[in-house]
């Protein structure tokens, strides 16, 4: 049996990823890992601490295990990372690097690892933003992730390591609270609005981005990981794209379902970042090279999550 490692397995994705490789192959074939404690979402099976900057623990997980396959997650976010611009790139680039040379090292089938629509900064077209539109970020994050791309079109080309990557939008699940990102008050606005307390958002009104429901965030990536070498032509990052709205958008969709919820703007330092990045993504080549298809548009998601996230609060 193939065996898995997942670094950053306590974040946001982490949590929601672990939970369904674990369903699909088996508890004891997914091995979970993180700098933070393990938590029940996670699901039965092992747990590593594991620290992506260190290369040598990486290894000695991979040897322990013998892994076959890395989705490698842990990343600081884009919020974050601009409070705290070295430990961004150390862990964005320097953790990937390591990944990678343990990929090259000991032949692994494939990687996974999360690039972003932050890679696109002012100059890309702001609508519909093409796979090759200009990408010069404006953010720690975006930097990062850019260079992290081109490692893992080199580390493919020069090493032929099998890295496959996405370039998400924002993610909105019910399961795990995200950490650090620009693109959090989509999920924060769904806690608030079933505690029927006012929502604060950070945002502009009118500022639209790209975003997937989490669902749709697991579909892609274990669709791209099981596609066969062959229909893989991206070997930087596939553009992947599903709703796109403003949080003046999202309130009306949840004002639908709860009539009294209200939203106030007090815009911050998120904005600048936010207002850099597109407002859509053009993903033809996915659909084109793996079929992919999003399942969730906005009301269908808001139905969802204030359907499930109270029983899954309380
Ligand atoms: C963030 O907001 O930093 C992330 C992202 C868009 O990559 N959700």
């Amino acid at each position: 049996m193939t065996k898995i490692l997942i670094t950053g397995a306590c974040g946001q994705l982490g949590s929601e990823l672990t939970s369904e490789l674990r369903r699909i192959h088996g508890n004891h074939q997914v091995v979970a890992s993180d700098i933070s404690e393990p938590n029940e979402r996670l699901g039965e099976g092992p747990f590593e601490y594991l620290d992506v900057t260190d290369e040598s623990s990486i290894k000695k997980i991979v040897d322990q295990y013998d892994i076959k396959i890395i989705y490698h997650l842990a990343a600081l976010l884009s919020a974050k990372a601009e409070k705290n611009i070295y430990l961004g790139w150390k862990l964005n680039v320097n953790g990937l690097l390591n990944v990678l040379e343990v990929a090259k090292e000991k032949s692994l089938e494939k990687v996974f690892w999360p690039s972003s629509i932050a890679v696109f900064g002012p100059d890309a077209k702001k609508i519909n933003t093409p796979q090759n539109s200009a990408c010069n970020p404006t953010t720690v994050y975006g930097i990062s992730k850019l260079a992290g791309e081109q490692w893992c079109a080199y580390y493919h080309r020069k090493f032929g390591v099998d890295v496959r990557s996405l370039r998400y939008p924002g993610l909105i699940g019910y399961k795990a609270m995200p950490g650090g990102g620009t693109t959090d008050y989509a999920v924060d606005i769904y806690h608030k609005a079933i505690k029927e307390e006012t929502f604060e958002c950070f945002l502009e009104k009118d500022t639209k981005l790209p975003m997937m429901y989490m669902r749709d965030a697991v579909k892609a990536t274990i669709t791209l990981m099981n596609a066969p070498p062959d229909k893989i032509s991206i070997r930087t990052s596939y553009n992947i794209s599903a709703i796109s709205f403003s949080p003046e958008e999202i309130a009306e969709s949840i004002k639908r379902k709860i009539s009294r919820f209200e939203i106030q703007y007090k815009p911050d330092h998120r904005q600048d970042i936010a207002a850099s990045w597109p407002d859509s993504i053009d993903d033809s080549k996915a659909r084109e090279d793996w079929k992919w298809k999003p399942g969730y548009n906005l009301e269908k998601m808001t139905d969802d999550i204030l359907k499930h996230l109270p029983e899954f609060w309380d």
